[in-house]
């Protein structure tokens, strides 16, 4: 009688400790979904790939909405700069499930909306898309870069990311 006892006792600690070892999860249909709003492809070393509405070969990013539903800009950041989040605030222009938008990285917003106030390094740098709250929507950190040649995910919105011929405002080849 004793030993049952002491056996029950036994295992009604194991499953104590045993529930106490477990991290805390919140459960799987709690989480919320990542906002599939991606920084896809870009261009630090543009010559001859593409030109802006003047005319000039700047740097550039192509954002692609992988969600279901449209994704209007205004309510992030994009940024070259993890430290500055907010560094240049998206227009009110809306992407199309499942498409495309460029940026413009010439540091110079006279040129029309979508040009954003900071320029592309071609040695590598950091490139972030961030919510009005500081979240992160997606980062990348580069390395060197070549001339007319992109770096982007494949396929589209992809975790993978390799060197391309320049697909802008298209699917990622
Ligand atoms: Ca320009
Ligand atoms: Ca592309």
């Amino acid at each position: 009688m004793r030993f049952k006892i002491q056996l029950v006792f036994v295992l009604i600690m194991t499953i104590f400790i045993h529930s106490c070892d477990k991290p805390t999860e919140p459960p799987k249909y709690n989480q919320p979904q990542k906002l599939k709003l991606y920084i896809n492809e870009f261009m630090a070393s543009n010559k001859t790939t593409i030109a802006d509405e003047k005319g000039q070969y700047d740097d550039w990013v192509e954002l692609y909405n992988g969600e279901d539903t449209t994704i209007n800009l205004n309510q992030f950041y994009l940024t070259d700069d993890f430290l500055k989040k907010n560094k240049w605030r998206m227009p009110s222009i809306s992407i199309q499930p499942k498409r495309w938008i460029l940026v413009w990285c010439d540091e110079d917003s006279s040129q029309g909306l979508l040009h954003a106030n900071f320029k592309l390094s071609a040695a590598g740098e950091q490139l972030g898309i961030f919510s009005e709250d500081g979240k992160v929507i997606d980062t990348i950190t580069y390395g060197p870069q070549k001339t007319d040649t992109s770096y982007g995910r494949f396929p589209d919105g992809a975790e993978f990311w390799k060197f391309m011929i320049p697909t802008p405002n298209n699917t990622n080849k």
